[in-house]
């Protein structure tokens, strides 16, 4: 069976899922594409066999030809979209934030929940990079003992000129959050955000921030953004353990020594440092979707849980105090 894709954000992300849809993976096609700017969705379908055009989103939702709908649009138009597939009964791929405030991911977890089935997947793609992956089978090995403590460093060249500094947080350090629950296992109980000195190249942003964060067994995380580092793309982690250390390794395919300098290449951007992990995550959500499954990756309780921190880390940066995280109860839908 070839999944029927709608596109709702034809936007940078939503360009480069349409093109690995399109070009690269196998067994979807996209046949719809809708956006708030016509102009940029007429522009994006003229380069596909095989796309419609959708006045809005809702209508791509609803149309008949439609199996499965990709949500790339922006993060606050999120909650309406992945309703809307529910309501439709179809499997919706949700860009990350699953949506940007805790009652929002909490509707959809209501309407998912009601619904009787995972349909909802969030666009976590760290947890398919084989890096993390390899990471998280050495913690889970007992490799280096009990996790004490996680760095994670999220340093991005340059950023739109749209991004706020709260952004830092709930655009970007929320892949630190996920990506850190998903390798340790557990929730975070509390978050503190400190701000670094000011930076002459950043204006407004705050930038870079650290975040220290605590989890349930009482792991200490701390999470550095850094949005506008200017040298490349930049991901880092690494975990202390009781009996040793485990990091990812630095990128580059090869490291050159010439003229008494050693270097490797650093990505440009998310797009050619996770290229590979988000090939298998729609890959995934796809075989999902054909075999009938609806999805099998990140959750509506994953983007709920991360959204939480999100918030208490925009309340911790504002208010300067640290800040408790508290979940509700997980719906047994999600395990
Ligand atoms: P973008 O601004 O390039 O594209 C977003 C598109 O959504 C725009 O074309 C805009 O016109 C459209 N849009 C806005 N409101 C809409 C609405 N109500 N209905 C339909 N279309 C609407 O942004 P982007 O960088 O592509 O980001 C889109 C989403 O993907 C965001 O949620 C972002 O956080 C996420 N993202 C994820 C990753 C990742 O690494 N997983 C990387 C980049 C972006
Ligand atoms: C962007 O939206 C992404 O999700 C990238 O993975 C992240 O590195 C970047 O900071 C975000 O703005």
């Amino acid at each position: 069976m070839t999944v029927r894709v709608g596109v709702v954000g034809t936007g940078m992300i939503g360009q480069d899922h349409i093109r690995r849809l399109t070009r690269v993976l196998p067994g979807a096609e996209v046949v719809a594409v809708a956006d708030a700017n016509p102009d940029l969705a007429r522009e994006v379908a003229a380069g596909l066999p095989n796309a419609d055009v959708h006045p809005t989103g809702q209508n791509l939702i609803n149309s008949s030809g439609v199996d499965a709908v990709l949500v790339t649009s922006w993060g606050p138009t999120h909650e309406e979209y992945v309703v809307a597939a529910i309501a439709a009964g179809k499997p919706v791929f949700c860009e990350k934030p699953l949506a940007t405030t805790e009652s929002a991911c909490r509707n959809i977890m209501k309407e998912e929940v009601a619904a009787g089935r995972r349909l909802v997947q969030v666009g976590f793609m760290r947890r398919y990079d084989a890096a993390y992956r390899a990471l998280k089978r050495t913690v889970s090995d007992g490799v280096i003992g009990a996790p004490l403590m996680y760095n994670s460093g999220h340093r991005n060249p340059s950023v739109p000129s749209h991004y706020t500094k709260d952004m830092a947080i709930v655009d970007t350090a929320v892949h630190d959050f996920d990506v850190t629950r998903w390798l340790l296992g557990e929730e975070f109980t509390s978050v503190q955000v400190l701000a670094a000195k000011p930076n002459s190249l950043g204006e407004d942003l705050q930038d870079p921030l650290l975040m220290v964060l605590r989890t349930e067994s009482g792991v200490l995380v701390t999470v550095e953004t850094s949005v506008n580092i200017r040298y490349g793309y930049d991901i880092r982690g690494e975990i202390i353990g009781e009996t040793g250390t485990a990091a990812l390794a630095d990128r580059g395919p090869v490291v050159l020594r010439r003229d008494n300098q050693v270097s490797t290449a650093v990505p440009v951007d998310w797009r050619e440092r996770f290229v590979a992990a988000y090939d298998t995550e729609l890959q995934e959500w796809i075989d999902a979707v054909a075999s009938g499954a609806g999805a099998t990756g990140p959750s509506s309780w994953d983007g709920y849980a991360a959204q939480v921190v999100c918030d208490a880390g925009v309340a911790a940066l504002y208010s300067g105090e640290r800040v408790d995280i508290e979940l509700i109860e997980k719906p047994d839908l999600y395990g």
